[in-house]
């Protein structure tokens, strides 16, 4: 059964450029693209349905490839404080911060978690994202962590969209391990992990490398598990403090390093030599007032891959629109829309290791595309937020949103 769906012009993001196609048709055939190109060029074929975009440009679905969109309450009271003078780690010192949404996830049934997880994560779909990563982490021990990760199975099966799932059991050290980080590490490496995998819960394994979470020889460990466990890896590296998290990740073949603001110009290199991604998220930049720049110029000078993505957590980045931070992401990091555009396609697909199948609009490739209502792909960069007309497609189906 193919569809032939015409009238439109494509922003393909090949080689991470709009790689444009003007006056455009594209073929799909059940989930995947079997063809695309101008409308000249269209073969003759029978077609079960001609869907008329009536001259919208045409971009893949946008990729969230780092949120935590699975938690119980919210931070609200928090932001309050931060406001009136308390930083983000004296807050966390005095068992607020991720502690707090630890012990609110703990008590919240994954009924709960679910509905409240949906309600985020439609937001997110309605914004263009038809692919989306979660983590864990909110949970810091096995029920609760199975209970965050079961819970993010259960969006893939409610929601049209690619879900991926991450165990971030080294998020924080749980309270049952006060002063025993090295014991708890051990503990995820030798029990938490193995089961889950066990479970099929989770795609890939994070951890948050940093003074208030865990060492660069803690995370190492833990990556020894992973790899042993055949399992893609990502961390949380140089948010708050330079530790070389980025370069370890790099050493493990990581998929990606996210948020980056203390790296180095070795840190750079050995992501660069790896093909490690480095996602930035102009989210929690923002929301934690920072003003250390990740090393925007080295990174592009070593050609790295860059990422972007909402980093949708209660603490530091309550980001519902993907857009919005793409506003922000090239504004605050002087990205282009291009290279923003790409950092939620293509490279976003790299980051969570879906660049076979996801990302760019290929033949062959997953059908997840959106239909904007715009002049040029530089609109969707460019509106702050709001509700921009789309139509989203996802496995070769438009969503009724
Ligand atoms: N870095 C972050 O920005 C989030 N986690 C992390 O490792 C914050 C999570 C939170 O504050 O709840
Ligand atoms: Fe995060």
């Amino acid at each position: 059964m193919k569809k032939l769906w015409k009238n439109c012009h494509i922003a393909t993001m090949q080689n991470g450029q709009y790689s444009s196609i003007e006056h455009a048709a594209m073929v799909t055939s059940g989930q995947h693209i079997h063809w695309i190109g101008t409308f000249e060029d269209l073969p003759a074929d029978a077609y079960s349905e001609t869907i008329d975009l009536n001259g919208a440009w045409v971009t893949p679905g946008l990729i969230d490839c780092h949120t935590h969109s699975v938690f119980g309450g919210n931070r609200s009271v928090e932001f309050e404080k931060r406001l009136q003078g308390v930083s983000y780690a004296e807050i966390a010192a005095s068992g607020g911060g991720i502690a707090s949404t630890v012990r609110a996830t703990r008590e919240a049934s994954e009924e709960q978690l679910l509905a409240s997880a949906l309600k985020r994560v439609r937001c997110l779909l309605k914004d263009g994202v038809t692919t989306i990563e979660i983590k864990s982490g909110y949970g810091l021990d096995y029920v609760n962590e199975r209970k965050m990760l079961r819970v993010i199975r259960q969006i893939a099966d409610t929601l049209p969209m690619t879900v991926r799932s991450t165990c971030l059991a080294a998020h924080a050290l749980p309270p049952e391990y006060k002063d025993q980080s090295d014991a708890y590490i051990e503990h995820i490496c030798n029990e938490m992990l193995p089961k889950l995998h066990q479970e099929g819960l989770v795609d890939a394994v994070d951890a948050f490398c940093e003074y208030l979470a865990f060492s660069p020889a803690q995370v190492e460990r833990l990556f020894k598990t992973a790899q042993s466990l055949n399992l893609p890896i990502k961390l949380h590296a140089e948010q708050l403090s330079a530790l070389g998290g980025s370069s370890l990740a790099a050493r493990y073949q990581a998929l990606s390093a996210d948020h980056l603001e203390f790296m180095t110009e070795d840190d750079v290199k050995a992501m660069a030599a790896a093909g490690t991604v480095a996602v930035l998220l102009p989210g929690a930049f923002y929301f934690l007032r920072e003003t250390k720049y990740p090393p925007l110029d080295s990174l592009h000078q070593h050609g790295v891959r860059i990422a972007l993505s909402s980093d949708l957590n209660p603490g530091t980045s309550p980001a519902l629109s993907l857009r919005l931070m793409m506003n922000m992401g090239s504004t605050l990091f002087r990205l282009t829309p291009e290279q923003t555009l790409a950092g939620v396609t293509t490279h976003a697909a790299y980051a969570l290791g879906l660049q076979e199948t996801h990302g760019t609009l290929e033949t062959g490739k997953v059908a997840d595309f959106i239909a904007w209502d715009i002049e040029h792909p530089s609109e969707i960069v460019y509106w702050l937020g709001g509700d921009l007309p789309k139509r989203i497609i996802q496995h070769g189906n438009e969503i009724s949103i």
